[in-house]
């Protein structure tokens, strides 16, 4: 293929044509990120409202971070587990420093993790917990979303996520969101439960906030019955929700924390697994791995991406900012009959339209609001996310909102 640029549609043309279908992206084609901003191969400059689904909390290429890939880059990029390397201690140290944990298990993607998470709290069920071999439960969420391998799947009720992906993998038990009556009825009522895995805002569900203390009390009934807490905070973590993880909102440390995406502000993929040493320790030497989990470079990014967040102040830019934003919004949906509401927490926001879940509204309001220079997309139907990177300043999110009113008003 010729070095000159492609346009836009040439480049669409090629994915359509070379690679699987297993995504429908918004029809803009992007050659450049810095900070909020990213451009088209035309040069037109946009506003990132989705920041790849909060992995670039930090801003795209954030230069502290691109700086740590690509010194690491020229000494080591990946040794294997078989041998030590001179920073993947210094990044577990620092990691579980950062969140409170005894250890951490370095994996790759925020899938990855998920699944390590489940192994781990199933062998803690049988060799601390004394349940019945290959009998554990792990209670989840009615519309969750952690990931796409065949076991998160099986475990998922999104059909599109699911359909034809079977036989499924048993032992998951399904309660509904925010409801602490039905957790505790299943604790009560069922046997071998493990965990209880839950994101603490429910995301690609459609940014669902819990009520105020679900957490708390969740945590509590998790402790009285002596099952696992875990939360997936893949999308929700790294001061995305306006605290360092959603859960900090309420206080709860989880019993396994799981971590992705903007663990390295989406420059490399890294995730993580941390736990106390009570739970971790269950997990000896070639019962569980990764050839790249814990590789060098993801060491050295994840190390300036975690400074990043605390040097820059992310978590209270993105609690200020978010309370600005959603004001604005529901202020303005009282005088457009377009927006539902507005709900969210911190930078993690979504926007209610006032249209049937199989409209193509929010999908049209997409391509509007990417003509007018933002780039967003729906989640479920009819609900829009926003979600911008984290380094994102009052006046440029001013001119975002001044945008994303102006789109309304004109459709
Ligand atoms: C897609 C959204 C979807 C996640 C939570 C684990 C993972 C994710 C809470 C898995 C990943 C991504 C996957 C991506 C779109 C995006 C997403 F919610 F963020 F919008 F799909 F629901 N736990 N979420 O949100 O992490 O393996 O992808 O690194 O698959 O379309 P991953």
């Amino acid at each position: 293929m010729s070095t000159t640029q492609l346009s836009s549609e040439q480049v669409i043309a090629l994915e359509n044509k070379y690679g699987a279908h297993n995504y429908h992206p918004l029809p803009v084609v992007l050659n450049k990120g810095e900070g909020v901003y990213v451009w088209d191969v035309e040069g037109k400059k946009y506003y990132d409202f989705l920041s790849a689904y909060s992995a670039v909390n930090q801003g795209h290429c954030h230069p502290r971070i691109v700086a740590a890939l690509t010194e690491q880059a020229q000494k080591l990029t990946l040794t294997s587990r078989a041998f030590y390397n001179d920073i993947l201690g210094k990044y577990e140290e620092h990691i579980c420093s950062y969140f409170g944990f005894d250890k951490v298990l370095p994996m790759n993607t925020g899938a990855e993790a998920v699944e390590t998470a489940i192994k781990l709290c199933r062998k803690w069920a049988y060799e601390v917990n004394g349940i019945e071999e290959n009998e554990a439960q792990i209670i989840v969420c009615e519309n969750n979303f952690h990931g796409r391998t065949t076991t998160i799947i099986s475990f998922s009720n999104d059909e599109d996520a699911r359909k034809n992906f079977g036989p499924y993998t048993p032992g998951f038990l399904k309660i509904p969101y925010d409801n602490v009556g039905a957790l505790e009825e299943m604790l009560k009522t069922e046997k071998n439960i493990a965990g209880f895995l839950v994101e603490p805002i429910q995301g690609e569900a459609g940014v669902y906030v819990p009520t105020e203390g679900y957490l708390t009390k969740a945590k509590a009934l998790c402790e009285k019955y002596n099952v696992l807490f875990i939360a997936d905070e893949v999308q929700t973590g790294v001061a995305r929700t306006g605290k360092l993880l959603a859960v900090n909102h309420e206080n709860v440390q989880p019993d396994i924390l799981i971590l992705g995406k903007a663990l390295s502000g989406g420059v490399y993929p890294v995730s993580a697994v941390l736990a106390n040493d009570g739970i971790m320790n269950v997990i000896k030497p070639g019962q569980h791995g990764s050839t790249f989990g814990g590789n060098p470079i993801a060491a050295a990014v994840a190390i300036a991406a975690l400074d990043v967040i605390k040097d820059e102040k992310l978590a209270e830019n993105a609690e200020y900012l978010g309370k600005i934003f959603r004001k604005e919004i529901a202020e303005f949906a009282t005088t457009c009959d377009l927006v539902l509401s507005v709900r969210g927490k911190g930078l993690l926001n979504a926007i209610l339209i006032n249209d049937t879940e199989d409209s193509s509204t929010a999908w049209d309001l997409c391509m509007k609001l990417r003509d007018n220079g933002l780039l967003a997309k729906p989640t479920h139907g009819n609900i829009i996310r926003f979600a911008p990177p984290l380094v994102m300043n009052e006046e440029q999110l001013m001119e975002c909102i001044a945008i994303i009113k102006k789109t309304l008003s004109e459709f």
